[in-house]
């Protein structure tokens, strides 16, 4: 026996992924269901070798589907996350709106599937953002050893986390630096993404950073642990698929580079690929559609005393998202559900 699940937001970025996450890791499911809005109605998604047309959100009854998991907006999810668990129908939501809610776990399974029981409080559980999610990955086996007190991290973000429009500003963009008779203005970026960089995902808070970096300090306090420390900055690259952070760690008590590297070799969810050689490290583009968090440049910091380095990169479409949401589906169905 499995599951009857629901997949909201199916035409997007992430809903695809979810839909092939799924499929590729033999969810047990029984029904299946593609929701979309208004706009997308009708448009064929695949799942597995199937082909499912989606459904109309706001006509849906959710009354005897187990799991739905919400890739849509947060004003969309506000309206139907809440009718979906009124009807029983346990929510995996990806959108921001219920992160910060105590009442909401945010789980990423390798680092605080304990949490998940939370979730009967309102029936809903939190995805974390992409970015956060990757780190919390690579922190968590670390802080377990050496307890980290504060983190200082850059992003290298890709377009796709700003959905299809962000990809087709990207592409579009690039052609028209070729062809200039095509101008593409910057629209859904601030400024131009083509052959640039841009240091400002989601808008500015009042302290002069932005939400994204606010999510990241956030969640890894939610998720891991309040009193560490995290100070972010975070940039747009014109990357198609797959973020990249640039990672300084301080920790309460000495790591040495070589137990840091052993320990994040053994930790789940995570590919060490670390020769210090020319191409001895991960790129997005060689992580996109993988499953793992890839650390590499994993060093000593000599400037403090219990400081390490490292690069991380993972699939923001996969790990970042629609992945870690099935994570929490299993999660969900070992732990809890108990059906498949
Ligand atoms: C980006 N991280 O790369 C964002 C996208 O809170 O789930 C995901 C936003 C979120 O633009």
């Amino acid at each position: 026996m499995g599951y009857n699940v629901v997949v909201v937001g199916a035409t997007g970025n992430v809903g695809r992924e979810m839909l092939n996450i799924l499929s590729e890791r033999g969810f047990p499911v029984d029904k299946i269901a593609a929701l979309a809005s208004r706009k997308s109605l009708g448009t064929e998604v695949s799942f597995g070798d199937k082909t499912l047309t989606t459904g109309d959100l706001e006509q849906f009854d959710f009354t005897g589907w187990d799991i739905a998991l919400f890739a849509v907006g947060s004003d969309a999810t506000k309206i139907y996350a809440p009718r979906a668990a009124k009807a029983g129908c346990v929510v995996i939501d990806n959108s921001s709106l219920y992160r910060y809610d105590p009442q909401v776990p945010l789980i990423v399974p390798e680092v605080n599937a304990d949490a998940i029981i939370g979730y009967s409080a309102k029936n809903i559980i939190a995805n974390p953002n992409c970015s956060t999610a990757q780190m919390v990955v690579a922190l968590k086996p670390l802080h377990d050893r050496a307890r980290i007190k504060r983190v200082v991290v850059s992003t290298y973000q890709s377009v796709s986390g700003a959905g299809k429009d962000g990809m087709d500003e990207l592409w579009d963009q690039t052609k028209s630096i070729y062809n200039p008779v095509d101008d593409v203005p910057p629209s859904k970026f601030q400024k131009q993404i083509a052959f640039n960089v841009i240091p400002q995902i989601d808008v500015f808070l009042e302290d002069g950073s932005t939400k994204e970096e606010w999510k990241m300090v956030a969640e890894t306090k939610k998720i891991m642990d309040p009193s560490i420390k995290v100070t972010a900055t975070c940039v747009r690259v014109p990357v198609f698929v797959g973020h990249s952070e640039a990672i300084n760690i301080e920790f309460e008590d000495h790591l040495d580079e070589e137990e840091a590297r052993d320990i994040l070799r053994e930790a789940p969810g995570i590919m060490v690929v670390d020769k210090r050689e020319p191409g001895g490290y991960t790129t997005p583009i060689e992580c996109v559609g993988d499953y793992a968090t890839f650390v590499s440049r994993i060093r000593q910091d000599s400037t403090i005393d219990n400081g390490i380095n490292l690069w991380c990169v993972s699939d923001n479409l996969r790990k970042g998202a629609a992945l870690n949401a099935v994570q929490i589906a299993e999660t969900l169905g070992n732990r809890v559900l108990k059906k498949g």
